[in-house]
């Protein structure tokens, strides 16, 4: 039974990877060191602090620099990354999520986010998505970092659904982690075969439906 279903965003909802990375690959370059895509594919997921560590280290610096310093430097990263997502329209939801969205909710099926990122408000607003979810859970209420489960579990039990009925899309290994860690299913998005533990694989919302979703996940 799904009575529930939980969103990551980035990755999944929309595709802000590309501003993390654009935003992260500036500070680098700042810094005196390229940071290259490849590089960026694990700051997908982790929360702003574990990915400065992730770029850092890149950069051979993950030693240089005060707690303080490093705070300066994640302030600095999301200043920049605040010009691009205060831009964002509508038009960049990825295919096909609004309309699914749309027949969960016609169907009465829950619909949360569980974010890592501080700015999940913000892109939701810019895309005009917040009135499709009936609970928000982002960077700004929990404390650990996926693949930790605490992101989802507090999803479920804000709306009250034990975690068997609710099912995680994911395009983040961590994620995948963090809903079988919360006893969720998970639908790895993207099609990475990092994503090889979740339930099942989803490349696309493209045509997806309710009953597409029951027939891979209620084996
Ligand atoms: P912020 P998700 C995550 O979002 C991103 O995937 C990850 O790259 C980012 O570091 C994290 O949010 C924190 O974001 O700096 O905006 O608070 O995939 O969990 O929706
Ligand atoms: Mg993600």
């Amino acid at each position: 039974m799904i009575s529930c279903c939980i969103f990551d965003l980035d990755g999944v909802i929309v595709d802000t990877a590309k501003y993390h990375y654009l935003a992260w690959a500036e500070l680098a370059h700042k810094l005196g060191f390229e940071f290259t895509p490849e590089q960026g594919e694990a700051t997908k997921g982790v929360s702003r602090m574990a990915s400065l560590d992730v770029v850092l280290r890149a950069g051979g610096m993950e030693n240089r620099f005060t707690e303080e310093e490093k705070l300066a430097l994640a302030t600095e990263k999301n200043d920049r990354y605040l010009d691009f997502i205060t831009r964002m329209t509508a038009n960049e939801v990825l295919p096909g999520v609004k309309h699914f969205l749309e027949e969960l909710h016609t169907l009465g099926i829950k619909v949360v986010l569980g974010s890592a990122s501080k700015n999940a408000g913000v892109i939701l607003d810019r895309c005009d998505l917040r009135p499709l979810f009936d609970r928000v859970v982002d960077g700004t209420l929990v404390s650990k970092a996926k693949p930790d489960p605490e992101v989802f579990a507090k999803g479920a039990e804000l709306i009250g659904i034990p975690a068997a009925e609710c099912v995680v899309f994911e395009d983040a290994a961590a994620g995948v982690e963090a809903a079988t860690r919360a006893g969720m299913r998970s639908v790895g998005v993207g099609g990475s075969p990092l994503l090889e533990k979740a339930t099942m694989q989803l490349r696309s919302f493209e045509g997806f439906t309710f009953g597409d979703l029951k027939a891979g996940v209620d084996k």
